[in-house]
């Protein structure tokens, strides 16, 4: 017999010898294989649980979470406050959708913390709010009790240790569970970014060269500090009238798909338009949706990088698509996920629900970029987002001279609200723009806290 069938022999003997021993109708109809039949349980069993007062009274801190009145003396803490807080957005269409959002922001606020910080959050939501709302954090290690909803007029505060580095999604949990899908994909979604407590590696990109008339690898290596950028992929199942609608979601039947909570919000605007066509109404890019540059919180943008500049993305994948994160015109130059490097050099990389990658990314030439979800239904739904590298339209010129800057990306910021610290191997962080869906209050409040 070999391993295999006798690896399923050994499973099959167990599974039969424990429905003997115990006489389980769960271990029996796994075996018949027909449905568990819940009102064919051991009632005994779960008369105990009741007896005991439910699961939750056995399970409480079963795995160890921080207690916030313990925290270990030389470890930093960081407060995390959001709010939950449902309100009508834009969207791509010149119509608003239901949203649901951590703190009037779709994608909710970035935390960014070091490796071993303590992260106290607390999850308040206004008393006028009318559902309870949850906080599942991905970077955190404890029991699931603590995702359990919290009501209107109420708030919740846990503490854990970021214990691994990268990238984490945190999402709301829904109504202890119920509603998780509504609330997650009408924008109740934000990241994590744990930064390694050695800092940020260097990197390594491949090259080659002709030396004394060979041709010969020609490693090249550049600096931890990187421009950064985060980018956050969802999908939209609406209704006609901007409502979630849960049978769209199930059958995958996406309605636009967002970046950084916005369809196409990384194309051209009439800025563009005017110093490139010379007529700001006269389009650049075929869809071309968010064309105002007065809508500072929703505006559309190009995103500007200066040629052979070290360039992360932190990037999460929040929906319920897979994402095949490319750049059209580019190589990504290295994948990391945690600290762990998974691939140097490639063309796509595969993200499915809830993952992460931290993307290094020279660009060679200049020119004009996209990232795209490599999948053309997400493309044409909104997954396409444009970098301008180095200087091809000569726009630094016109809209940099005071002061001169190497790229207009100095001036504009980049789609990262992850405020200080920018982790020790980051560039100063660019003047920041709000990338995103931000209720005019919230923006208002950025722009003041950021003086912009
Ligand atoms: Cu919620």
């Amino acid at each position: 017999m070999n391993k295999r069938y006798s690896m399923i022999f050994t499973i099959a003997a167990v599974a039969a010898l424990s429905a003997t021993l115990f006489g389980s109708t769960y271990t029996q109809t796994q075996l018949a294989g027909t449905t568990l039949d819940a009102s064919k349980m051991d009632v005994d069993v779960l008369q105990a649980i009741r007896d005991m007062g439910g699961l939750e009274l056995v399970m409480p801190q079963a795995f160890a979470a921080v207690e916030c009145d313990k925290i270990e003396s030389g470890r930093n803490v960081v407060e995390f406050n959001v709010t939950g807080e449902s309100t009508e957005l834009p969207i791509m269409g010149g119509k608003t959708y239901h949203a649901m959002t951590f703190s009037g922001q779709v994608p909710g606020p970035t935390l960014r913390v070091t490796q071993g910080d303590v992260v106290m959050m607390t999850l308040t939501i206004p008393a006028d709010e009318h559902t309870p709302h949850g906080n599942d954090m991905h970077a955190s290690q404890m029991s699931a009790g603590n995702f359990g909803k919290v009501l209107p007029g109420s708030s919740k505060t846990y503490c854990y240790v970021a214990e691994v580095p990268g990238v984490y999604k945190y999402h709301c949990s829904g109504v202890d569970v119920a509603a998780m899908d509504q609330h997650v994909l009408s924008g109740m979604y934000g990241i994590t970014i744990v930064d390694p407590i050695d800092g940020y590696k260097k990197l390594m990109v491949e090259k080659t060269k002709v030396d004394g008339g060979q041709v010969v690898v020609d490693r090249q290596f550049y600096s931890p500090d990187a421009l950064e950028f985060t980018l956050q992929y969802n999908q939209l199942y609406l209704t006609d009238d901007g409502g979630y609608d849960m049978g769209k979601m199930m059958k995958h039947e996406t309605s636009q798909t967002v970046v950084n909570g916005m369809a196409l919000g990384y194309v051209p605007n009439e800025t563009h338009n005017e110093l490139i066509n010379g007529d700001k109404n006269k389009n650049i890019f075929v869809l071309q949706p968010w064309n105002s540059a007065d809508l500072k919180q929703y505006q559309s943008q190009l995103l500007f990088i200066e040629q052979g500049q070290h360039v992360r993305f932190f990037i999460e994948n929040q929906g319920n698509e897979p994402v095949y994160w490319h750049i059209v015109g580019e190589i990504i130059d290295r994948v990391t996920q945690a600290n762990r490097v998974q691939a140097q050099g490639t063309e796509t990389w595969l993200l499915g629900g809830s993952q992460n990658m931290i993307a290094d990314v020279v660009f060679d030439e200049p020119g004009v970029y996209v990232a795209v979800n490599h999948d053309y239904a997400a493309i044409f739904s909104g997954a396409a987002t444009i970098f301008v590298v180095g200087d091809p339209f000569g726009l630094n010129e016109k809209l940099a001279v005071d002061p001169p800057v190497a790229s207009y990306a100095y001036l504009l910021g980049n789609p990262s609200d992850a405020l200080p610290p920018m982790g020790m191997n980051s560039i100063a962080h660019p003047k920041v723009n709000l990338h995103g869906l931000y209720t005019d209050a919230r923006a208002a409040e950025i722009a003041a806290e950021l003086g912009i």
